[in-house]
């Protein structure tokens, strides 16, 4: 099973990709820098139960001792909530070195692909992915999550991307990649906190059938790329655009006057942006995620049935 000589599925992963049935990848870097302890703990075990109740199998993926783990064991998240930003943040360059020098590491959406994609799962579910950074046109801080949904087939169902991007960047990078936008339920972008974000997607789906069965198609045209879906957070959780965007204003500018700058700037923006907007951001992040839990399950299981 394991073909990967650094790659550890976790038996009831393993079973489950073996017969044929759902399984959704996690990752770990919302677990380590997107969110305190213990919120993060409890909601990663929280978002496991939910693929679970939508008949799926959770893979939450990390690195530990230098072994690419495609599942972990309750322990094991508790580890990596309660170490937080002490875990290397784990991008496509990090992962071989990790490895070799037998490291932890926290998967962001990039290497939670890379893995997800060696063990043989193809639906991913996250709270949002990187991007184009606002100012990207000097820093060129442009997020390797992009370049990996170019080049990587798994779909990553996400509620967007926070306003802390450029998103007008963000969907034509994606589109130079090749990479659909699908809105799940919406013909706009939502914006990770809000539903709207003003910028349109290339097509709107309103079922995980039809989910999986487009996803289905482009890997059967034997094209290499990944899919986003982005899914609205759930309106009773949305929050004013007003409040969200003032505090991602604030939080750009502590960035850039205390010279922040590579891996560091989207933890220091996620962190910040969550302090400044209280707990109600950090509910509604929750609440989100969890949506987004219960549509990569239910697309897992229709991709099955194809
Ligand atoms: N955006 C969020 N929450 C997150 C991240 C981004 O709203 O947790 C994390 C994800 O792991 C994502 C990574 O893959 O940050 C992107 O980091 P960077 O911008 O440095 O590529
Ligand atoms: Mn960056």
């Amino acid at each position: 099973m394991n073909l990967n000589k650094y790659l550890d599925v976790k038996p009831e992963v393993a079973e489950a990709i073996a017969n044929g049935k759902p399984v959704v990848a996690l990752e770990s870097t919302i677990i380590s820098h997107g969110m305190p302890y213990p919120q993060n703990v409890e909601t990663a075990l929280a978002v496991e139960n939910i693929i679970r109740e939508n008949g799926a199998v959770p893979a939450t993926i990390a690195i530990i001792g230098g072994r690419l783990k495609a599942g972990l064991t309750a322990e094991e998240i508790e580890y990596f909530g309660k170490k937080g930003q002490a875990i290397t943040k784990a991008s496509r360059r990090d992962l071989a070195v990790l490895c070799a020098r037998g490291e932890d590491g926290a998967t962001t959406v990039t290497t939670t692909m890379i893995i997800a994609h060696m063990a043989g799962i193809k639906i991913f579910a996250t709270g949002g992915i990187g991007g184009v950074h606002r100012g990207a046109e000097t820093t060129m801080d442009i997020s390797a999550d992009l370049e990996e949904l170019g080049q990587t087939p798994v779909m990553v169902v996400c509620a967007g991307a926070k306003s802390i991007l450029d998103l007008g960047l963000t969907l034509e990078y994606l589109e130079t990649k090749g990479v659909p936008v699908i809105g799940y339920g919406t013909e706009e972008l939502p914006a990770f906190y809000c539903r709207t974000s003003g910028f349109g997607v290339d097509y709107r789906i309103d079922t995980a059938e039809e989910l999986a069965k487009v996803f289905k198609t482009q890997n059967d045209l034997g094209m290499k790329g990944g899919m986003l879906v982005a899914n609205p957070i759930p309106e009773q959780y949305a929050m004013p655009a007003d409040a969200i965007n003032a505090a991602i204003d604030q939080a750009i500018s502590e960035c850039a006057a205390k010279g922040i700058h590579g891996k560091e700037t989207t933890p220091f923006l996620l962190a910040r942006v969550s302090e400044l907007t209280g707990g109600d951001s950090l509910a509604s992040n929750i609440q989100l995620v969890f949506n987004n839990a219960r549509v990569a399950a239910q697309t897992a299981a229709a991709y099955c049935k194809l």
